[in-house]
């Protein structure tokens, strides 16, 4: 989704972060990110890619309370030499690249309430820091990351972001990874949610399919509910040495001559994981 249209928030930098003001954080606000935080970490140690699992470890994330982003940035900086910030919500697609581009997460500050536990519209902290965060302590992922923030700043001189965000949305946001002859799961929105974290590996439903860039920068998706696909790589580095090498603008220009796909279509050229019987997106049409 494109986010250009977006006004700069008041009490926001020019790069429109702001403090994270880890202080003002209720005792409430804290016992709800331990609770989403342990029904995760409860159910991803076998689902999840180890990487992610080694993420949350060596970022001492597995300690009670939301992250304080200063710490999180100084063991990430170590490692892999990435920061994480704090902005409002939405931030315009341009900036979104440019902080990437330079190895800072951008994350939101402010927890769901009680009642949102399962269903968000804009991604709140414990989507940003629990799912997001913990692959940038990953050399080739976090590596990935500012290929791709650079990749954006390109696209959009070439009016080509809303191909790019297809990239995001089937990798860093809905990735699945084959590990040790198993599927895995890797995106944050996935890891992040309770339901999705079953559904994307259990349910007969969706489709999975092997990466392949090309046919997944053609491929709709859907912003409001479970996926009908999945993409599935086989390694990090594979992600990243695609994304560098590719040259995007003769990509681009190729695929304005190609129809885009439905979001459950499987191609006779697609490697199927799973063929999904999209039951569970049938009983959600009226
Ligand atoms: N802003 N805070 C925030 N988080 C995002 O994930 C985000 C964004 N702005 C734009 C954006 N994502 C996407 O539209 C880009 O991937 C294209
Ligand atoms: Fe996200």
């Amino acid at each position: 989704m494109a986010q250009n249209d977006i006004e700069r928030p008041e009490g926001t930098a020019e790069d429109w972060t702001i403090p994270q003001d880890w202080a003002a954080y209720t005792p409430q606000e804290h016992a709800l990110w331990d609770k989403l935080f342990a029904r995760q970490a409860q159910m991803l140690p076998d689902r999840a890619v180890a990487e992610f699992m080694n993420g949350l470890d060596v970022l001492r994330m597995t300690r009670p309370g939301i992250p304080d982003f200063d710490e999180l940035s100084e063991r990430l900086m170590k490692l892999t030499g990435w920061q994480v910030v704090a902005v409002p919500g939405l931030v315009p697609d341009r900036l979104f690249f440019d902080h990437l581009a330079n190895r800072r997460f951008v994350a939101g500050r402010f927890l769901r309430t009680p009642d949102q536990i399962d269903y968000l519209s804009e991604p709140d902290i414990f989507h940003d820091v629990f799912g997001h965060v913990p692959l940038l302590a990953n050399p080739a992922f976090a590596d990935y990351m500012q290929a791709y923030g650079q990749g954006g700043l390109r696209a959009d001189s070439l009016g080509a972001i809303d191909r790019l965000a297809r990239l995001y949305w089937y990798t860093v946001e809905f990735g699945m990874i084959r590990q040790d002859d198993n599927l895995k799961l890797y995106g944050a929105g996935i890891v992040s949610s309770h339901g999705e974290s079953i559904y994307a590996l259990d349910d007969p439903s969706p489709n999975r399919l092997g990466f392949d860039l090309k046919r997944l920068m053609r491929t709709r998706y859907r912003i409001d509910d479970y996926q009908q696909s999945y993409f599935v790589i086989d390694r990090f580095e594979d992600l990243l040495r695609q994304t560098v090498e590719t040259d995007f603008a003769p990509l681009y220009a190729e695929l304005d001559g190609l129809p885009d796909l439905d979001t459950d279509t499987i191609l006779p050229t697609d490697r199927v994981y799973t063929r999904g019987t999209q039951a569970y997106a049938k009983t959600k049409k009226e």
